[in-house]
């Protein structure tokens, strides 16, 4: 089996495994009762398919714990040998994150952990990591309540709290992390502690914005809200000239800043266009006010816009609002696996400094000229609303969780694909220059960022962009309760130790 492992893991991997006694792996786990899969199992190539198809990686193995117990005893199984250990929930990290992004980790699967209760009387909901988005809105709406999250049914609720997130509902209340009022993981060292307010303050706050290098969590315990009663789905398309498309961005910003309520979410996404010199747009988002205010609100941004060409408003109740725009059924038993072949990166801009008309111009241009001729893969760049007036994202003080950014505007999600490997190679330089063309032609003391949940990991200067004023912090904490780096993987708080 040994030999096997070395067929299929690449060179550097193989002095990693050569120093690991995968015998020994094998008995820890088997001793704790852990279902484990190796290379040389059934099952084990599947189970080791990144979302992303642009990542190859190949796990030690692939662990499935029923209990923290067994969470427990994979980190020990892992962290007695010196092997990195990662968690995968959802399995959607955009860099094979959940498969630790490089070759040789142990993966702790937690798809086991699956379960959901609601506490009636405080309405506080204890969700496990495991859970998708989909059947998380579906169980919490069988109660009247919700949390807010973001729009892809099957993404794992694990990373998706361990890193934001943001949903149409986020400017009315917050990111999922928001809600987290405790949360149980296990630690490096092997303890499974619950942290809160209460109970080790420091890092409750670190897991609110980069759970995964500090432990393994195996319930998040959430404040919960009552669902609203109507909601409103809206998506509006054009096929507009380059000149055109600028005002979309600009008149946004304003719009954006004018006193609209919270509870409005937009985002609005650029295509490549059908002919040269134009370009493709979508607006869509939700509304959860009443469904009679909805055109009243909208209306002073259509105003400053050419008339749609294709218009396509949903109404219904909570639910029937998140159904239409979340992509995959809300019931994720129901659906096929999905996964895609891209790279993704993303530019969150600074509140107090919007984009500028050059900037914004210069953005037209190149998604005109460069984006029309990129025809390899198929790229949006899509412009997500997390600040603007009301926002409850930009309400919490920056330091209150260990997630960076509560002074943007705007995170703009740049993403090609090309479907299916392999990817090509201009993919990237194409995504590189759309941010630098925005950087390029904004002020040099701009303080854009960049959001993990988006994560890209060829960047140089990640860890300001990702982690921002609170990386030392990080830091510090990561030296206090990982100080081995036992959970080590691309864009990880780094320790004293890194594991190669
Ligand atoms: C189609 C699609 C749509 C998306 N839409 C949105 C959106 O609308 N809004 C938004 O904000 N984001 C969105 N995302 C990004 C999404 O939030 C992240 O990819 C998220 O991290 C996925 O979580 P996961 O559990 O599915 O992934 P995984 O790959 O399992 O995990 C992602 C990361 O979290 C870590 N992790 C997983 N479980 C745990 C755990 N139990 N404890 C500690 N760490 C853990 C992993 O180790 C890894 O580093 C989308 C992604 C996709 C693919
Ligand atoms: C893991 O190893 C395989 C096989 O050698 C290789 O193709 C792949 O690129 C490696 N993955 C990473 C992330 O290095
Ligand atoms: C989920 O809940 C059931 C019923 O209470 C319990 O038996 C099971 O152990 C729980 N699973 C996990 C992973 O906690
Ligand atoms: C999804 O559908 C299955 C089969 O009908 C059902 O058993 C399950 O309870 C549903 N899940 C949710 C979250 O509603
Ligand atoms: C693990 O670390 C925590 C936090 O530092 C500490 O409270 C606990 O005693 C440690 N447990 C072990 C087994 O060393
Ligand atoms: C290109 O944009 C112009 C101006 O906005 C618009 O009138 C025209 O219909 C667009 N052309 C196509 C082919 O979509
Ligand atoms: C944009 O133009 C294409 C044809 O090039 C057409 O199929 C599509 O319907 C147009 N979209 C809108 C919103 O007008
Ligand atoms: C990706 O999804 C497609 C479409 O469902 C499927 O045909 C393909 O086999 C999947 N690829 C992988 C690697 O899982
Ligand atoms: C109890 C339970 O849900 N067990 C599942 C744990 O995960 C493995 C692998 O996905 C499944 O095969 C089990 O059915």
């Amino acid at each position: 089996m040994m030999w096997r492992a070395v067929l299929i893991l690449s060179l550097p991997a193989l002095s990693l495994i050569m120093a690991h006694d995968i015998g020994r792996l094998r008995k820890t786990l088997a001793a704790g009762n852990v279902y484990a899969l190796f290379p040389d199992d059934n099952g084990y190539s599947q189970a080791a398919q990144a979302y992303n198809g642009r990542f190859i990686i190949g796990p030690i193995a692939i662990a499935y714990p029923k209990n923290a117990e067994q969470v427990s005893t994979t980190i020990v199984a892992g962290a007695e040998q010196n092997i990195r250990v990662v968690s995968r929930s959802g399995g959607h990290s955009y860099i094979a994150n959940g498969l630790g992004g490089k070759n040789g980790s142990l993966v702790v699967d937690m798809s086991n952990f699956s379960n959901l209760t609601l506490d009636s009387s405080t309405n506080l909901a204890t969700i496990q990591p495991g859970l998708r988005l989909g059947d998380i809105a579906l169980m919490l709406n069988d109660r009247g309540r919700a949390i807010p999250h973001g729009h892809c049914s099957t993404v794992g609720l694990g990373g998706h709290a361990a890193y934001g997130s943001w949903g149409f509902v986020s400017r009315q209340w917050g990111l999922t992390l928001d809600h987290i009022v405790s949360a149980q993981l296990v630690l490096a060292n092997r303890t499974i502690t619950t942290v809160s307010e209460d109970n080790n303050p420091e890092l409750f706050w670190g897991i609110r914005g980069s759970a995964s290098s500090f432990g393994i969590v195996t319930y998040y315990e959430f404040s919960t809200v009552a669902v609203p009663e109507e909601g409103t789905y809206f998506v509006y398309d054009w096929n507009v000239s380059v000149a055109e498309a600028s005002t979309f961005l600009t008149s946004l910003q304003g719009y954006v800043q004018s006193g609209i309520p919270s509870t409005l979410g937009i985002e609005l996404r650029l295509l490549r266009g059908n002919i040269a010199g134009n370009l493709s747009i979508t607006l869509d988002g939700a509304y959860f006010g009443s469904h009679d205010s909805f055109t009243k609100t909208i209306k002073p941004y259509l105003d400053a816009l050419v008339p749609p060409g294709l218009t396509t408003i949903t109404q219904g109740n909570w639910i029937e609002t998140v159904a239409a725009l979340t992509y995959g059924t809300l019931n994720t038993s129901t659906q096929a696996p999905i996964n895609d072949t891209f790279y993704a990166k993303s530019l969150l801009t600074p509140e107090d400094s919007p984009l500028s008309k050059v900037a914004v111009d210069a953005l037209m241009s190149y998604l005109d000229t460069a984006g029309f001729r990129t025809t390899d893969v198929f790229w949006f760049v899509e412009i997500e609303l997390y600040g603007g007036s009301n926002s409850a994202i930009n309400t919490v003080p920056v330091d209150q969780t260990a997630f960076a950014h509560r002074n943007k505007l705007f995170n703009i999600q740049l993403y090609a694909t090309s479907v299916v490997p392999p990817y090509p190679k201009d993919g990237f330089a194409f995504l590189n220059s759309i941010t630098d063309v925005i950087i390029s032609n904004s002020p040099r003391e701009w303080h854009y960022g960049a959001y993990i949940n988006y994560p890209d990991n060829r960047l140089d200067d990640w860890q300001d962009l990702y982690y921002g004023s609170h990386y030392a912090r990080l830091q510090a904490l990561k030296k206090k309760f990982d100080p081995s780096n036992v959970f080590s993987f691309p864009l990880a708080i780094e320790g004293d130790t890194p594991l190669n």
